[in-house]
């Protein structure tokens, strides 16, 4: 057992607290992470606000990076004193997802048997829900949810790979498959939308149409490579799209997470146009399609869970692309904050301020 300040989310819509809690010690093939510093995802606000549930009282937070401290007895792929990416889809690497090369639907991991069924954590004997639970000062999981990085990469960097980088930019590479020269919209700009961009510029998409409805936000996605901006509040993001790109994009990405927004990315899309799923919704919430547009226009909507990842090949990949200057992700990062501060940082994405916030570790 190890002591540890933790984040705790005890009911929905309230602060989360931050305490001192109680975690186990590594099973056979368990690592533990001390986190050097954990993003300001969306994800998990959609939990804080009970739009998404978990048991509570729960430990969140799923972009991180930090340092091996503790390995179980079978395990062979980190050590000790290996800087690390947390990855929030361990896989067994035996499933028939697995072994088709698809580790990001593991089955094994979607029985919950990876993350974890019991609880790990606890606050006075009391139990403590928590999957990669990365908003605490250290985490237990699967060995299959790290990725070891070389001694020159950040951990800052690291732990946008972690979620936004390998969300984003995946979703073009993997999942779309963007071809080079193709129009391209994303709406929403955040986190993981300004990695959607800076994939659409990796692949060397010939036009970046971002949405959102902050001028700040669209501002700031320039930088990553938006070569039109939409401010979606001033006027109507599919006539706009249409209207820039003589009828509709041949990729839409939807990164926001709601009905109207994947509406507007299915709309935005030509005849024989792809609109991609990334951001997560409400549980049960639906979109409406027009079922013979989408016959009649053969149009495809996919949705992107991780980036169509396979974590040990793409973090390294896209850790190379930062090496050779073409992915930025030091840009990226525009606040930093203790653990203390977690509560406003969550504010902060919730007022829309631009760029990700992190929660950053004391060594
Ligand atoms: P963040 O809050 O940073 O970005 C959302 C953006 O959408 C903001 O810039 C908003 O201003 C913008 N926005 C709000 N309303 C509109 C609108 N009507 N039209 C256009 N833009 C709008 O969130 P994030 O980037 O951290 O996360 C984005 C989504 O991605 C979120 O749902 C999160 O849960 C999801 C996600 C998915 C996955 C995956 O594997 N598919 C992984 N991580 C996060
Ligand atoms: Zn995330």
């Amino acid at each position: 057992m190890r002591t540890m300040k933790a984040a705790v989310l005890y009911q929905y819509n309230e602060p989360l607290v931050i305490e001192q809690v109680q975690l186990d010690d590594p099973g056979p093939n368990d690592v533990i992470v001390r986190m050097a510093a954990s993003g300001v995802c969306r994800s998990d606000y959609h939990v804080m606000r009970g739009e998404t549930h978990r048991p509570l009282p729960a430990i969140l937070g799923h972009e991180a990076a930090g340092r091996i401290v503790e390995v179980g007895t079978n395990v062979t792929r980190v050590r000790p004193g290996d800087p690390v990416i947390v990855c929030f889809a361990p896989y067994c690497g035996h499933c028939e997802y697995c072994t088709s090369g698809r580790q990001n639907l593991c089955e094994t991991r979607r029985s919950g048997a990876l993350l974890g069924t019991q609880a790990r954590r606890w606050k006075d004997g009391q139990p403590i829900t928590g999957t990669t639970a990365t908003f605490a000062e250290y985490s237990v999981m699967h060995e299959s949810g790290v990725v070891p990085v070389g001694p020159d990469v950040p951990l800052e960097v690291g732990a946008l790979i972690g979620c936004a980088v390998t969300t984003g930019v995946g979703a073009v590479l993997n999942t779309a498959q963007v071809p080079p020269g193709s129009t391209v919209a994303v709406i929403g700009c955040g986190g993981v939308g300004l990695n959607v961009i800076q994939g659409a510029r990796l692949v060397r998409a010939s036009r970046i149409i971002a949405v959102d409805i902050s001028l700040d936000k669209l501002e700031f996605a320039r930088r990553f490579g938006a070569t039109d901006l939409i401010d979606a509040r001033e006027e109507d993001p599919v006539q706009a799209i249409r209207q820039l790109t003589n009828g509709g994009v041949d990729y839409a990405f939807e990164v926001l997470g709601s009905s109207a927004t994947l509406r507007t990315a299915f709309d935005a899309i030509h005849q024989g146009g792809t609109a991609v799923a990334v951001g997560l919704a409400a549980t049960g919430e639906e979109a409406p399609i027009d079922i013979n547009t989408l016959v009649l226009s053969e149009k495809t909507l996919k949705g992107s869970f991780y980036g169509s990842s396979r974590t040990t090949i793409d973090m390294p990949r896209y850790l190379n692309f930062v090496r050779a200057g073409h992915l930025d992700l030091d840009a990226q990062v525009t606040r930093r904050y203790p653990l203390e501060e977690i509560n406003e940082a969550y504010e902060a994405l919730n007022r829309g301020e631009v760029g990700r916030g992190l929660i950053v570790f004391a060594d």
